[in-house]
C-alpha cells in the first residue's frame, strides 16, 4: 500500500545539513502530493520542548517527546520529517521501537566536523570553541554515529542531489 506514512529520521551534528535538506524532501513531496510535517528545533525547542536543555537528560527527553509527536503524525498518514541531532544512539533506537518496523528510516546526515564548524552559520561552534558555550556537540559532547541507518548521505554533496537520493529511498521503499 501506498501513503501510509513514514518517519523520515535525520540524526548529524550542528550544521550538517539536516534540516535544509529535510526543507528541500519536504518540497519535493509537495509536488508528489504527499501530506508531510517538518519537526525541527526551531518549532519544537522553543514550544514543547522549551524546558528543556542540552544536558544528556535534556537531549534525552527532547527526543522522547518528539518520538510521541512523530508517532501521533504518523497515525494521521503524513510523512514526518524530523531534524535533531539525536546524539545518542539508544535515544534513536528508543524512536525506532516506537514505530512500525518499516515506517522508521534513520537518515544520517554525514558531514565532518571540520566542515560544520566551518559553516557555522549561528557562531554556535566559534562561541563552544572560546568556552562561552558548553555541552556542544562535536566540541565537549559526544555525537554518536549511526551504525546501520537505512541511508547514508553524504552531507558534502549538493542538496538535490541529497534530495535525489532520499526520493529514490522512499520509492523503493514504497513510501511514496
Ligand atoms: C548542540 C546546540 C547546543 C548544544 C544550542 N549542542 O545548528 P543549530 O543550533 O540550529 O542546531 C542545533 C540545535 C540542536 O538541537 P537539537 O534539539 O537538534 O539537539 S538534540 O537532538 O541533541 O536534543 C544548535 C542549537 O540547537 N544548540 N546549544 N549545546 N546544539
Amino acid at each position: 500500500h501506498k501513503h501510509l506514512g513514514a518517519v523520515l529520521w535525520f540524526t548529524g551534528l550542528s550544521g550538517a545539513g539536516k534540516s535544509t535538506l529535510a526543507s528541500a524532501l519536504e518540497q519535493a513531496l509537495y509536488h508528489h502530493g504527499v501530506s508531510t510535517y517538518l519537526l525541527d528545533g526551531d518549532n519544537i525547542r522553543h514550544g514543547l520542548c522549551s524546558d528543556l536543555d542540552f544536558s544528556d537528560n535534556g537531549r534525552h527527553e527532547n527526543i522522547r517527546r518528539v518520538g510521541e509527536v512523530a508517532k501521533l503524525m504518523l497515525d494521521a498518514g503524513l510523512i514526518v520529517l524530523s531534524a535533531f541531532i539525536s546524539p545518542h544512539r539508544a535515544e534513536r533506537q528508543m524512536v525506532r521501537d516506537m514505530l512500525p518496523e518499516d515506517r522508521f528510516v534513520e537518515v544520517f546526515v554525514d558531514t565532518p566536523l571540520a566542515i560544520c564548524e566551518a559553516r557555522d552559520p549561528k557562531g554556535l561552534y566559534h562561541k563552544a570553541r572560546c568556552g562561552q558555550l558548553y555541552n556542544f556537540t562535536g566540541i565537549d559532547s559526544l555525537y554518536e554515529e549511526p551504525q546501520k541507518p537505512e541511508i547514508h548521505l553524504n552531507g558534502m554533496q549538493l542538496i538535490q542531489k541529497l534530495t535525489t537520493q532520499l526520493l529514490n529511498l522512499l520509492n523503493e521503499r514504497m513510501i511514496i
